[in-house]
């Protein structure tokens, strides 16, 4: 009996670091942050797929690296969305269905306002050679599987350089 009566302490003591742990890992899988740089260069991202869970916070920050070229993100699906420039020509520009297309679902950190761009264009464009933007969100419940591109100079960066990676946006 003497065995069990001085057991007792260290099996409760057990027992709370077990529910503690529980309770860690529980937190985690329900708030979970995440984080991803992504590298644009002539003519790619790094990486080119995330995964990303629903209700998750992710926060991006995106590099040129390119050492003359502007590129740019947009997040879509579907088909490709066709514009006409003031020559007449068609070119490719974004998705016709946008993964961002509320301005509430994308804001710049760093201070930056994006309300105004997002409302007239969902995507984020970086002009400098090293230039970095950081900005997060919160995935919004668009389950599948998205692709992300740049349609820089007419969209050749997509379409003739194939600078595109892919989303999978999952519970
Ligand atoms: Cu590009």
């Amino acid at each position: 009996m003497s065995y069990h009566r001085s057991n007792t302490p260290t099996r409760m003591l057990t027992f709370f670091a077990m529910a503690l742990t529980l309770l860690a890992i529980a937190s985690t899988a329900l708030a979970a942050n995440e984080s991803y740089t992504i590298v644009m260069t002539d003519f790619s991202f790094e990486p080119d797929h995330m995964t990303w869970h629903v209700g998750d916070t992710v926060t991006i920050k995106l590099v040129n690296n390119s050492t003359d070229k502007t590129h740019e993100i947009m997040f879509g699906k579907g088909d490709l969305n066709y514009e006409t420039d003031s020559f007449g020509k068609k070119y490719p520009h974004g998705w016709t269905t946008m993964l961002f297309d509320s301005p509430d679902q994308l804001h710049f950190m760093m201070g930056k306002k994006v309300e105004e761009l997002m409302a007239a264009m969902p995507m984020i464009t970086l002009q400098d050679k090293g230039g970095a933007m950081t900005f997060t969100f919160t995935v919004p419940d668009k389950k599948g599987t998205w692709q992300y591109g740049c349609f820089e100079e007419d969209g050749s960066h997509f379409l003739d350089h194939t600078m595109k990676g892919t989303v999978e946006i999952v519970d």
